[in-house]
């Protein structure tokens, strides 16, 4: 017979259960800070959901079948639970491995998000940004290892104390796998609903995009000459875009105007429509970049409305507000002179995207985005710079931002092994209102050499160029320059993007071997 026990034993006592529990806990909280993170737009599917898609595909045919056989409908919740358990599974094992230390639980977590990884950037449309939400579940299974590891230990030692403060955290780890799975669930079924209203939005008088004819430059590797929205870069301050049923959506016009309006977007529908080719840009893209993009845009022009509205002498400015709060100025004369400035409907065709602006937002040809190109805009007020100072500006970025006359070479890129001979060298070149004139290239710092352009539809759009230069075997420097229709020749002096956009000819280095 043995001695009685001091105090009575408990499942957790000198066990593994404690350690097994913060584990699974960590594991949990992984994956609900996965799924939250990549609820929030742009950052991919659901790590899960790809996973599965992954082992789909990389099932066998028959097996496959099989298992639709025996589960019927049920094939998928299946496989995404099972993803699921597999996951808590690993997240025992890191929290057994754990107790000596989380190092110890580390090349599991990196196995596991290793895995995932790969399963959501062979995707065809993998982005960079698709590691996020990955990235932010590693470190929240991390640190609820760490949080959890101490309380584990004191509840196997067998002490009230840890058995206590490990139920706090255990608990408190439950509420924020809830929290952010419920956080998570409601960002994608508010996005989910939006995008099918905005899917089912018909835009009469918003015709399809066509590529004209002649803008085409025949070297391959050129950024296309129309960017898709889906590619179209997206650069704002939200974290979530905003999510606005344009039943909902109310544009007030006001400050220094005779006859101040709010209009619905079926206001704005029932006017006319102008279209039109206009290239972007963002004042950070470096020299090179690829914060620029080309798109048919369709909307109300901002001329016509203020025309209306009757705006007051001594204005010189638009205040514009996103739903969100930030805020751009844009010069009164830029929106009146004549050029297509608009509120815009429609992007590419169709009722412009949910991260591009959706309902409507403001496109303005040849001024920076950060002083033009409001999205979700909903107020417009009439004003005078000298009153205020917008979201960029009081950040160090300049009151005034015209586009900056730029080139890029896209082809070879930086760095790119080609055969010697005869190389394909091609880009884009930019500048709004003014237009492109020409485009020259040097190599190896030779003389500049006159690369065709193609064609362009008006002057607010970019132009590809493209040529064939003869290179012999070794290490080369490509340089670009454009020279815009009023005589300007782009400058080689470099400047930084801040305050208004950087300068300096795009240089590559490449081999041809
Ligand atoms: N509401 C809102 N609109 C915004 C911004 C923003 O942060 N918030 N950023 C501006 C900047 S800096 C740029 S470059 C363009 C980018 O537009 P895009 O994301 O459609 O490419 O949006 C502009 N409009
Ligand atoms: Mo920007």
């Amino acid at each position: 017979m043995s001695m009685m026990p001091e105090r009575e034993s408990t499942l957790m006592d000198g066990s593994r259960v404690p350690h097994a529990l913060g584990g699974l806990l960590a594991a949990a909280a992984a994956l609900a800070t996965a799924y939250a993170a990549s609820s929030v737009g742009g950052y991919g599917p659901w790590p899960v959901a790809a996973v599965a898609e992954e082992v789909i595909d990389l099932t066998p045919g028959p097996v496959a079948e099989q298992a639709i056989d025996l589960l019927g409908g049920f094939n998928k919740p299946v496989l995404l639970g099972l993803i699921v358990l597999t996951v808590l599974a690993a997240g025992v094992w890191t929290g057994l491995l754990a107790r000596r230390g989380v190092g110890r639980a580390f090349p599991v977590v990196v196995v596991v998000v290793t895995l995932a990884g790969l399963a959501l950037l062979v995707r065809s449309e993998a982005d960079p940004s698709y590691l996020i939400p990955l990235a932010s579940g590693a470190v929240a299974w991390l640190l609820t290892l760490q949080l959890l590891r101490g309380p584990a230990r004191r509840a196997s030692d067998g002490e009230d104390e840890g058995r206590r403060s490990l139920l706090v955290a255990l608990g408190a780890g439950g509420a924020f796998v809830a929290g952010a799975t419920g956080i998570g669930w409601l960002l994608r079924r508010t996005r989910d609903h939006l995008e099918e209203t905005r899917e089912l939005i018909k835009l009469e008088g918003v015709s399809r995009p066509r590529v004209p004819a002649q803008v085409r430059v025949d070297v391959p590797g050129i950024a296309p000459w129309q960017t898709p929205s889906s590619d179209f870069f997206k650069i704002d301050t939200t974290i979530v875009s905003p999510a606005i049923h344009p039943a909902e959506w109310r544009l007030r016009i006001h400050g220094m105007v005779r006859n101040p309006m709010e209009l619905t977007y079926d206001d704005l529908l029932d006017r006319q429509l102008s279209q039109g080719w206009v290239t972007i840009n963002c004042v950070s893209n470096e020299v090179g970049g690829d914060l620029v993009g080309n798109a048919w845009w369709s909307g109300v022009r901002l001329d016509a409305l203020l025309e209306q509205a009757g705006v007051e002498e001594g204005a010189d400015a638009l205040l514009q507000t996103s739903h969100d709060g930030w805020t751009c100025g844009t010069p009164l004369s830029a929106v009146t002179d004549g050029r297509l400035a608009m509120l815009a409907v429609a992007m590419n065709g169709e009722a412009l995207p949910i991260d591009h602006g959706f309902p409507v937002r403001t496109i303005v040809p040849g001024l920076y985005g950060f002083v033009s190109a409001c999205k979700w805009v909903v107020d417009i007020e009439i004003t005078r710079f000298e009153e205020f100072s917008a979201y960029w500006t009081q950040r160090g970025w300049a009151e005034q931002a015209p586009v900056r006359l730029a080139s890029r070479i896209d082809t070879p890129f930086h760095g790119e092994e080609v055969a010697a001979g005869q190389v394909p060298v091609g880009g884009v070149a930019w500048a709004q209102q003014r237009g492109i004139a020409g485009v020259e290239v040097s190599l190896d710092g030779g003389a500049w050499q006159a690369a065709p352009i193609g064609g362009s539809p008006n002057k607010n759009t970019w132009v590809q160029w493209g040529m064939v230069l003869p290179v012999e075997a070794g290490e080369h420097t490509l340089r670009v320059r454009a020279t815009t229709l009023d005589g300007e020749v782009q400058t080689g002096v470099e400047r930084e993007v801040l305050p208004d956009g950087a300068t300096g000819w795009h240089t590559i280095t490449f081999t041809a071997e």
